[in-house]
């Protein structure tokens, strides 16, 4: 029985055309984080936010998932001992490629959340700032995803996995965020072998017991299949 917590990040999805965010030309290189990914920034101007979102969700839906999310979905199926897949990605490509222990700790594009009474339903294709939210008719529809200064999804289930993991793997991200960026102090604290998969180094990388090189699609199902024959 392995217990294994997966971390992923943007670079996961990236050779499924979805852009990183501090890569060359990533996200962040055309857009301000403060006014897109911020509550002040939504507060400021709802109509930009949401055309960033409504375009990062209209490519989403269009995406599929690579050989790294199947390999994961494969690892799902075939482990003996509990998967769990922390993804910071907003994408669904993990739940496309058939994972179903899968936590989305910054939110989905998929989700829309009041901000007057935190309901939440599934977001349409295109939203904007006159929608009503279905429950309290409020004129408050955002996107469910977590910007900077909220407070990450699903926290204390992290804590606990992290807590039991026997092994910790952090795929395509690039450690810059936090909390997500602290987790392989935490499973290292509890004993779990620590692994980074990224096409180069995080930020973080040092903290690492383990780290290998390389595009998601070939890095991450070679680890699986090691990690089958185990
Ligand atoms: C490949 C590849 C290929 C490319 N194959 N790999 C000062 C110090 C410390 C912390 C703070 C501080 N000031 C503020 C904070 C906290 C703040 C923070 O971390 N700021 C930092 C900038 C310093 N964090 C927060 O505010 C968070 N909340 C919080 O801390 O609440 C307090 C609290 C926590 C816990 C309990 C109680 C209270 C919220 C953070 C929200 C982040 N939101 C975003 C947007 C989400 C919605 C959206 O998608 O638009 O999340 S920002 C963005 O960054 C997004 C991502 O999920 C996140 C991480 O990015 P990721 O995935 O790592 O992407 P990149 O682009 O950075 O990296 C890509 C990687 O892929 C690279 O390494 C490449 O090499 C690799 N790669 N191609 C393999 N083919």
């Amino acid at each position: 029985m392995t217990n294994i917590v997966v971390l992923t990040g943007a670079g996961i999805s990236a050779e499924s055309g979805l852009g990183t965010f501090r890569d060359e030309g990533g996200l962040w290189a055309r857009h301000r984080i403060e006014d897109v990914a911020t509550p002040e920034g939504f507060a400021r101007d709802p109509e930009l936010v949401h055309r960033f979102y409504n375009a990062r969700r209209e490519q989403a839906a269009k995406a599929t998932p690579n050989a790294a999310h199947l390999a994961l979905a494969e690892l799902e199926k075939r482990l003996s001992g509990d998967l769990l897949i922390v993804t910071q990605n907003v994408d669904s490509l993990h739940e496309k490629a058939g994972s179903t222990a899968v936590l989305h700790m910054h939110g989905k594009l998929a989700g829309a959340l009041c901000g007057a009474c935190d309901h939440r339903w599934d977001a349409p294709l295109l939203m904007q700032p006159t929608d009503l939210c279905p429950a309290c008719h409020a004129p408050a529809t955002r996107p469910d995803v977590v910007w900077f200064g909220e407070i990450p999804y699903g926290m204390a289930t992290i804590a606990e996995a992290l807590s039991k993991a026997d092994v910790f793997v952090s795929i395509g991200t690039s450690g810059e965020v936090y909390p997500a960026a602290n987790f392989v102090a935490e499973a290292d604290h509890f004993g779990a072998h620590t692994i980074e998969l990224n096409l180069e180094p995080s930020t973080g990388a040092s903290r690492f017991a383990e780290c290998r090189f390389g595009p998601a699609t070939e890095v991450v199902p070679a680890w699986v299949r090691e990690e089958l024959e185990r």
